[in-house]
């Protein structure tokens, strides 16, 4: 597997957050043209310290790579996988349907359609082949969901999503106090 883009510098072919260290999550996307939309799940993981992998899988352009990476991640001690694609967004579902890890969809909203196309691929499953899908282009919300998934296993992620939730919280109240003021 050759992962190809790094959040910080397009011009690094460095393969994941923190170089040497074993990624935890994958996050793969149908095209480079998802990537901004994707970037907010990598900043997430970063935030809470989690080593991850980003690249560029097509289910459609790059049929026999999407088995590749599928078929291994997990052998490849991934725990989870993030997989953003807009359209006819088969990504999730088919890397979902060749690995026994956990898959988040992201829709990405393409130019037409307002996302809607994108969001019923990913959701609208068979049963007996579950993608978790968050809402149209929220990324954030598949790299939460992916550190909550660790953080039943990994007491750090637990905490420091329990750590997150309490600053949230804090942050909204605050508002509140001051409106109120
Ligand atoms: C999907 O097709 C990708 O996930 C992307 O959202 C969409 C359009 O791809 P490009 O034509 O911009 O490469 O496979």
């Amino acid at each position: 597997i050759n992962p190809i883009l790094n959040i910080d510098d397009e011009n690094d072919t460095s393969t994941t957050s923190s170089k040497n260290i074993q990624p935890l999550v994958g996050i793969i996307m149908g095209s480079d043209s998802d990537l901004p939309t994707m970037k907010a799940c990598a900043e997430v993981l970063k935030s809470f310290d989690v080593p991850f992998e980003l690249s560029i899988v097509s289910a459609h352009r790059t049929p026999m790579r999407m088995v590749e990476y599928a078929k291994t991640a997990h052998v490849r001690g991934l725990k989870v996988i993030i997989a953003g694609a807009g359209g006819a967004a088969h990504l999730p579902g088919m890397v979902a349907a060749l690995t026994p890890l956990l898959v988040i969809g992201v829709p990405v909203k393409g130019k037409s359609l307002d996302g809607v196309d994108s969001l019923y691929s990913i959701a609208q499953m068979p049963r007996g082949v579950p993608v978790a899908t968050v809402a149209i282009n929220n990324s954030t919300n598949a790299g939460l969901l992916a550190v909550r998934h660790l953080g039943a296993f990994m007491p750090s992620y637990l905490q420091k999503m329990q750590e997150f939730t309490e600053r949230q919280e804090s942050e909204v109240l605050a508002k509140v106090d001051k409106l109120d003021q």
